[in-house]
């Protein structure tokens, strides 16, 4: 019974020093656990997926490799700016802009310039959805709401919600425009980032909030990760 007791306990031994080595071995970069928490905050930026796309026949190696592509995406690759370029609707062809977006304290300012509408003014929009598929614009949705629910914001709200405030079209059918979007950002739940913007036919109605009742849509955009 003693020698096969102890082949027994030699192959245990064994098996748990092969064990402990494999640990080891994963665990031996621990500052991953630091930089681990900071590419968590990044989850949701839309280019971690395109970083990791590239990495991905690292990734396949192990998680040690992933950990460190993540963290080494986290700083570099993190939005900086935003664009949307928007072209007109069916029916509006001659309607196009383009809205630059750079964080600022507190939110995100904007830059717009557009051409090709009808004089006078028209209200301006984030729209829920980067959806500029139907020839009428309504495939972006309703109003995306930075403070609330988009789709059901409460009955007593008394603000337009998503707005940029209204292009004021001179009588060449250019604008130019800026303004701030307070508490938006480029990353994260409030990421404006992957949303559409919609220009609609006439100005926004502050007495009808959400919405504003600003008319048809004539033109329609996403906005994008921009050059910084
Ligand atoms: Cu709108």
């Amino acid at each position: 019974m003693k020698p096969v007791l102890s082949i027994s306990a030699a192959v245990l031994l064994a098996i748990s020093m092969t064990a402990c080595g494999d640990s080891d071995t994963q665990n031996k970069p621990s500052e991953n656990a630091q930089t681990n928490t900071a590419s968590e905050n990044s989850q949701a930026m839309p280019e971690d997926n395109g970083s990791s796309e590239d990495q991905g026949e690292q990734d396949m190696n192990g998680d040690e490799s992933s950990a460190m592509a993540s963290s080494q995406s986290s700083s570099e690759d993190m939005p900086r700016a935003a664009i949307a370029v928007l072209h007109g609707t069916q029916g509006n062809d001659d309607a196009t802009a383009t809205i630059r977006f750079t964080p600022k304290d507190g939110g995100v300012a904007y830059t717009t310039t557009a051409t090709g509408l009808a004089p006078g003014k028209h209200g301006y929009h984030i729209h829920l959805y980067g959806d500029c598929s139907s020839g009428d614009g309504k495939s972006a949705g309703t109003h995306f709401n930075l403070k609330g629910s988009s789709e059901n914001p409460p009955k007593d709200i008394d603000r337009i919600t998503g707005d940029l405030g209204d292009l004021e079209v001179g009588d060449d059918g250019s604008a130019n425009a800026d303004g701030m979007i307070d508490g938006a950002s480029l990353t994260g739940a409030k990421s404006i980032i992957g949303r559409g913007v919609i220009i609609h036919a006439k100005a926004n109605d502050p007495s009808q909030p959400p919405i504003g009742a600003a008319g048809s849509r004539q033109a329609c955009g996403v906005i994008g990760i921009a050059k910084p």
